[in-house]
């Protein structure tokens, strides 16, 4: 990597990268425990079977990274040019875990190291507060803890609760606090849970390459039929790999919904205050991870406003210096990059 992309903004913006992930030894160590006493699902078994155990050179690294939260991580940060990095506990959280208590131990441990982390290095570490859904009140209480006490600045939520989806009036205390504390709910990707991953599994497609993004794209999905944003018409709700293609979906979207709402199709299909499209210019923002593509970024700032289209990196899942040179290079307006780098996170995370 050679040294031209610098920190401190000279060339007109800081670069605050918003879904930078962190691991903790203990959440690590539950998930090898549940792979060796066969508790876990078919995507754990996938994902955290080949980055916990591989010796090969992607997961050793990725493994050895996730783990630092000091000097290593800044290190990689000053030579990608990256600010400030938002970050959160790596997915999929604590939500698999089978034992609640040792789940809601593990979050609180994450939350308090994250927030140690950020004392150090409060000008480049920004957190994000972890959950554990299967307990929704402990949840808002930690969301609360978060907000108030440890500085913290959203929420990430790992997609489906060992095959739950946050539309279940179940996990209704969690998007009561997040109202309350007017903060972003960012749902990150998971596996699919397994009713859903088998066809995936076979053909090599379960994780980050394509079954991440179908599963959280539904789960937004389901969140917005239901009718979450008319419930809370403040809630925002982030998500990565430029909207999880749901924003080139979005005229089909609202043509099927219309057509399925007005034939009475499904129970649970019911009229809502505005179309799919209108919600994301008013309630769902996105983030670049995994996707350093100046046509994705162009089209989502297109339909969705510019605003509402926000830079991240995906460290250490996605560490590559020449994404970042491609994102400084869109042939957008300089305002429009500022917006994109700096100020949609300055302004939805409240920094
Ligand atoms: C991967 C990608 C893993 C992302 C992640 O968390 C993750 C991967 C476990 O490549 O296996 O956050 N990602 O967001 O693209
Ligand atoms: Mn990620």
């Amino acid at each position: 990597m050679t040294n031209d992309l610098k920190t401190g903004g000279a060339h007109g913006y800081l670069r605050i990268a918003t879904e930078e992930a962190f691991a903790t030894r203990e959440q690590i160590d539950v998930f090898l425990r549940m792979i060796r006493d066969g508790q876990a699902d078919q995507g754990m078994v996938s994902l955290w079977g080949f980055y916990a155990q591989s010796p090969s050179e992607r997961a050793t690294q990725i493994m050895d990274r996730l783990l630092d939260l000091g000097d290593q991580r800044i290190a990689h940060m000053d030579a990608t040019g990256i600010d400030k990095a938002i970050l959160a506990l790596t997915s999929p959280g604590v939500q698999p875990m089978l034992d609640v208590a040792e789940a809601k131990r593990i979050a609180a441990a994450a939350n308090d190291q994250l927030a140690a982390a950020c004392a150090r290095y409060p000008d480049r570490f920004i957190g994000l507060t972890a959950v554990a859904p299967q307990d929704p009140d402990w949840s808002a209480a930690e969301i609360r803890r978060g907000a108030t006490e440890l500085g913290f600045k959203g929420v990430q939520i790992n997609s489906h609760t060992q095959g739950r989806y946050l539309d279940d009036p179940f996990f209704d205390p969690i998007f009561r606090a997040l109202v309350d504390m007017d903060q972003p709910l960012y749902i990150h990707p998971a596996t699919p849970p397994d009713s859903m991953i088998g066809p995936m599994l076979e053909a090599g497609l379960d994780g980050a390459i394509f079954g991440f993004g179908v599963e959280t794209g539904m789960h937004l999905l389901r969140l917005i039929t239901i009718g979450i944003f008319d419930r809370y018409p403040t809630l925002q709700i982030m998500v990565g790999h430029m909207g999880e293609a749901l924003p080139y979906w979005l005229y089909r979207l609202d043509y099927m919904h219309q057509a399925g709402v007005r034939s009475n199709r499904y129970e649970r299909m019911k009229p809502l205050n505005k179309t799919i499209a209108e919600y994301f210019k008013s309630n769902v923002l996105v983030t670049c991870s995994g996707m350093a593509w100046e046509p994705a970024v162009r089209f989502c700032q297109q339909v969705m406003g510019d605003d509402r289209v926000l830079y991240a990196m995906d460290y250490p899942y996605q560490y590559v210096a020449d994404e970042v040179r491609a994102m400084d290079a869109m042939d957008i307006s300089a305002e429009a990059k500022k917006r994109f780098f700096q100020s949609n996170a300055e302004r939805w995370f409240k920094l």
